[in-house]
């Protein structure tokens, strides 16, 4: 009786959302109204594993109270100024984070696609301004099955049909290279209008895709060599989402320009950031860009307390750890439906082997059943990321509601 009528809630929102909303989504049928730590709860009560954390926006888990605690008491003093006035904790957390991240400077924007917007930006002045490109010529290089978001510009430089096609024209100067191709990448840098690279250490969105060893220190030699600026995207990969501080740190390699977003502010509200050094970031002057929330106290002080956070509780660590324990427990399934395990921290996921197109699509059904919540993408590959907090206990405990779940696919 109490399902049926828990069942019925579940379906007025998601018949709302139909009727309402955008159909630029396609969820899971589940409607989540609380979280806690690696735990989301259901409008019926019933609780999950979030092996999603929002794309890797709730690396320090939901709802993480250090994190609440500096947004409630932020949002009682000061929300926003816009940048036309100086605010008391943009300064502060300017020094915080360029300390931390070791850069000059930082541009604060909100959501990660405009901070990729912000790094190519500052690339093309930088390559005229520094480099001497002749006006309108500099190139931005991207790699294959990149994803940075939704803009006009993000989509012009995928090359996802379902991201880019319908949407022309696209934007000038982008040029695609296959990811983790050095010889490709050089020979694309023999264009001196070339201004930078922009890529994921990781692709995250194409599949949790690794580069091999000495794919981002070649990078780096090769940008070093040819004048152009490194720019990595740890977007998903950053924050000790993949066991390091920066996805970068596992070659010790530092890029031009760093984009952060997602976890920066722990889930709670879009805050992105753009780091770099002087001889980059200063290139841009009053009135040449900018954002109304960009910066604003209450998005200061949350990253501040996120960031601190990741290393008051040792998260890399634990995401080193617990990724290393989830890619061998979900090995030693040897489940023939698995095709493979791969990853990075807590950063991973399983393509799967079966003749059902829709098989991760199923298996994802029956893993929110048996109480875990997990996204197919691409058709075959299921993303597990799970909040950083977890712990070998949970991993476990995960790890035997999979091994249950993949009955569906005999
Ligand atoms: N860079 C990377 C590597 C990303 O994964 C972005 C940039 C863009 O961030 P914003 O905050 O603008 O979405 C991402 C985003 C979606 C979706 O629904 C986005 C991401 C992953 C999965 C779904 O658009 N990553």
């Amino acid at each position: 009786m109490l399902s049926n009528i828990s069942g019925s809630e579940t379906a007025r929102f998601l018949d709302l959302e139909e009727k309402y909303g955008a159909h630029n989504y396609h969820p899971l049928p589940v409607v989540l109204d609380r979280g806690e730590g690696v735990y989301v709860w259901d409008v019926e009560g019933k609780r999950y594993y979030d092996f999603l954390s929002g794309y890797s926006a709730v690396n320090q888990g939901h709802c993480h109270p250090a994190i609440i605690a500096a947004l409630t008491e932020q949002a009682q003093k000061l929300t926003l100024t816009s940048r036309a006035f100086h605010n008391n904790v943009l300064g502060e957390y300017s020094q915080y984070i360029t300390r931390y991240f070791g850069y000059d400077k930082v541009l604060p924007m909100n959501t990660g696609v405009e901070g990729g917007e912000t790094a190519i930006k500052l690339a093309r002045r930088w390559g005229y301004v520094k480099k001497g490109i002749a006006n309108n010529k500099a190139k931005i290089i991207f790699a294959e099955h990149n994803f940075w978001g939704r803009t006009l510009a993000a989509i012009s430089s995928s090359t996802d049909p379902s991201s880019y096609e319908g949407f022309g024209p696209y934007m000038p100067g982008f040029e695609v290279v296959p990811y983790n191709n050095l010889a490709a990448l050089e020979k694309a840098f023999q264009d001196v209008n070339v201004a930078a690279f922009m890529v994921e250490p990781i692709q995250g969105e194409a599949g949790v895709v690794l580069p091999d060893d000495g794919y981002l220190k070649g990078i780096r030699e090769l940008c070093n060599e040819y004048n152009v600026l490194f720019i990595a995207d740890e977007i998903q990969t950053g924050l000790c989402r993949t066991g390091k501080t920066l996805a970068c740190d596992h070659e010790n390699v530092r890029p031009d320009i760093l984009i952060l977003g997602k976890a920066l502010s722990g889930g709670v509200l879009p805050v992105s950031a753009v780091l770099a050094d002087d001889d980059i970031m200063l290139n841009i002057h009053p009135g040449e860009h900018g954002s109304t929330y960009g910066g604003n106290p209450l998005a200061c002080k949350v990253a501040m307390t996120a960031l601190q956070v990741l290393k008051d509780e040792n998260m890399a660590q634990n995401a080193e750890e617990m990724g290393n324990l989830l890619r061998k427990e979900l090995e030693n399934l040897q489940s023939p439906v698995i095709k493979s395990v791969r990853g990075k921290g807590l950063l991973n996921a399983i393509v799967i082997n079966h003749p059902n197109p829709d098989a991760a699509w199923v298996l994802c059904l029956e893993l929110m059943k048996n109480g875990m919540l997990a996204k197919p993408t691409h058709g075959d590959k299921i993303r597990f990321a799970p909040p950083l907090i977890i712990t070998e206990e949970q991993v476990i405990d995960c790890v035997n509601i999979i091994k249950r779940s993949l009955q569906v696919l005999k």
